[in-house]
């Protein structure tokens, strides 16, 4: 590797040909400064709205916000219709990659009518404005589709990633109270179609509201069938006509649900609505990336199932008439290069991927992209998590040819868009660093009392002013959204449940989750919600879990686990069936790294499992200190399970 350490204070300056051409210049930070309100403002005439609000944010009731109170708009016209209206129905919205190396490519012309086809298709099974649609599916044109046709509608999606469990996708759809499911047979991964159908078969036969299964036919499964409830969708959204007026919704109105992981069990389900979403999402997309519809090839790696998906492939990129790339499968399938083959054959310009992916690519090799042409690239972006300034330094050398600027972007499912972060042709970069809060969105680095901290001080993130694509409640729980964001610092400052530092110029660095939420690959997991996995397998008594800090992944999971009386422990077997269980439970993303079978887990004088100590042993560190242990002798125990080599 050509560097290897990053030297202080190196900056790499937005490159000259694209400050020259940047959708927004440096002038941007003071105009948001001078009137936030008008700033948003201007971002939403960027839309086009049936009726204009008449008062852009209402802060009345705190932490309770509307933003462009008043408005109407529908959503899926603004994605799709309008550019179809201004003569640009041949552009293409998707250039879709399957895994197994098929292809389609849709137009904004083609899109329209898949999405108003699909919109008529649920308005027949019944589904009304404001009902709930779940929706899990694999990476296909039809998940967009489906997406947009709900919103046409004015039906809230929910959007379940296909890699969770029939449990977890039962649980969303109970508290989410869906009426209809969108699936598919399978989808392709790692060279294999992978079933969703079986998932949705038992989920929904646990759930009472769903009374339709709506399916895509994709991999050619063979599939169970519930007659009168499941549906093949090349029969119900083929033969329905591609007109459908869309009717303009409130602002206010609810678009999605996105259930995130928090430090309980139960996932939240972040609700966002319409206007401030799309405004933010839109001019965001269209800053960060510098995205120039008439010439940029976009693609952000992630699946539909993230908030990273919703506001990237889907809202942000199509509100904004860009083309995008999907792909529905894994970056080493059939080779590792396949990621790199895609960017050569679309001439791929703006690539948005996470620390996690650039590490992995890291560890196969710098010699797989060089094999590629990647020449068409000019910007890059990172999501997920920091991105260590090794792989920051990789990233732009290898995959960015040294000329392409990263903007590694700070945000989350709750605040629905791009949070903090440089501006390509604007900010000098800064390795490992999301640097500068985003015009028009106020974010500080406060101690325990809410003082605001400098000088590389590590502290406490927080929002100290209410955005436009924030999120409204969690579903169904108002004091939830207040307790869990809002109370820490008072109803008006939002506490993000990360730590940060600010540097002596300002920038802002990110230090990983406060709470006991990890970041696995990106995605975030609950410690709480591991533990009651492993709790509720019939040899467990107790468990503990961390996240250790991994190479590849950022943080992996280890579990501690005492048995019960009866079980017997059988050792790597046993290991074995309850990482099996986790994944059945949950999800694969959530299967430990490592199972660890104790007598006895270490906890304060109050019973607090003192997860410290248990993240010194999962990261081989020496411990720290144990003078709050009830018995300290009990590391000792932990420490002489450990394998030999660690
Ligand atoms: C978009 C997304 C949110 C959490 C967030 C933080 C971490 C995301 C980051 C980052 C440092 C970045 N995170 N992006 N940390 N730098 N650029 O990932 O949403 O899945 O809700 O996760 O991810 O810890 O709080 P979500």
């Amino acid at each position: 590797m050509s560097e290897s350490t990053v030297q202080e204070g190196r900056r790499f300056p937005a490159p000259e040909e694209l400050t020259a051409q940047a959708n927004v210049g440096p002038d941007v930070y003071a105009e948001a400064e001078r009137d936030r309100l008008a700033f948003w403002e201007k971002a939403a005439r960027r839309l086009s709205w049936a009726q204009e609000w008449d008062q852009v944010l209402d802060w009345s009731n705190p932490p309770f916000a509307k933003w462009f109170v008043g408005g109407k708009l529908n959503i899926a016209y603004n994605c799709v219709d309008r550019h179809v209206e201004d003569g640009h129905g041949e552009q293409v919205a998707y250039h879709w990659e399957g895994e197994p190396g098929d292809t389609r490519t849709i137009t904004y012309a083609q899109l329209k009518d898949e999405v108003c086809k699909a919109a008529n298709a649920l308005l027949e099974l019944g589904v009304q404005a404001g009902d709930r649609v779940a929706i899990y599916m694999p990476m296909i044109p039809e998940a967009v589709v489906a997406m947009l046709a709900c919103a046409r509608i004015g039906a809230v999606h929910m959007v379940v990633f296909g890699g969770f469990s029939a449990d977890a996708l039962a649980s969303r759809i109970t508290d989410s109270g869906a009426v209809a499911v969108v699936t598919a047979d399978g989808g392709y991964r790692r060279g294999a179609p992978s079933a969703l159908k079986p998932a949705v078969d038992d989920a929904v036969s646990r759930t009472e509201s769903v009374r339709n299964v709506l399916v895509v036919r994709r991999t050619e499964q063979d599939v169970e069938w519930t007659e009168g409830r499941d549906l093949w969708w090349h029969d119900v959204v083929d033969r329905q006509s591609t007109e459908h007026t869309p009717e303009a919704f409130d602002a206010e109105h609810p678009l999605y649900i996105m259930y995130t992981s928090g430090t309980t069990a139960k996932p939240k389900g972040i609700l966002h609505t319409s206007g401030g979403y799309l405004t933010q999402v839109a001019y965001s997309h269209w800053a960060t990336f510098d995205l120039k519809p008439d010439t940029d090839v976009f693609w952000t790696s992630a699946d539909i199932g993230w908030v990273t998906g919703h506001s990237y492939i889907v809202y942000g990129p199509l509100a904004n008439r860009a083309t995008s790339i999907m792909y529905e499968g894994t970056p080493e399938t059939p080779h590792r290069g396949r990621w790199f083959e895609i960017i050569e054959k679309y001439r791929v310009t703006i690539l948005y991927t996470a620390p996690t992916v650039i590490r992995t690519f890291m560890k196969w090799g710098e010699d797989i992209p060089a094999k590629f042409d990647l020449s068409s690239l000019r910007v890059l972006g990172s999501v997920g998590e920091p991105i260590n300034p090794e792989a920051w330094l990789w990233y732009h050398q290898n995959i960015g040819g040294g000329r392409c600027p990263i903007v590694d972007t700070w945000w989350q499912t709750e605040t629905g868009a791009h949070m903090i972060n440089p501006l390509p042709g604007v900010t000098d970069l800064k390795p490992g660093s999301a640097q500068t809060p985003f015009p028009g969105i106020s974010a500080k680095v406060v101690d325990d009392e809410g003082n605001e901290l400098g000088d590389d001080t590590t502290g406490l993130l927080v929002l100290t002013e209410p955005w436009p694509s924030m999120l409204r409640t969690i579903w169904g729980d108002d004091d939830r959204y207040v307790d869990t964001y809002w109370s820490r610092f008072g109803k008006e400052v939002y506490f993000a449940g990360d730590g940060a530092k600010k540097d002596a110029d300002g920038d802002v660095w990110l230090l990983g989750r406060v709470d006991d939420v990890m970041n696995v690959s990106g995605h975030r997991i609950s410690t709480t919600e591991v533990e009651s996995s492993l709790v509720a397998h019939p040899t467990v008594a107790e468990a503990a879990v961390v996240g250790a800090s991994d190479p590849t992944t950022g943080q992996g999971i280890v579990a501690f686990v005492i048995l019960r009386g009866n079980a017997e422990d059988s050792g790597d077997e046993l290991v074995q069936q309850l990482r099996t269980h986790v994944a059945r439970d949950i999800g694969p993303i959530a299967k430990p790294r490592q199972i660890m079978v104790v007598q006895e887990l270490p906890k304060t004088r109050s019973g607090k499992i003192m997860r410290r100590l248990l993240r010194d042993i999962a990261e081989n560190r020496e411990l720290g200190d144990v003078t709050t242990l009830t018995d300290s002798s009990v590391m000792n125990l932990i420490k002489d399970k450990l394998p030999a080599s660690s």
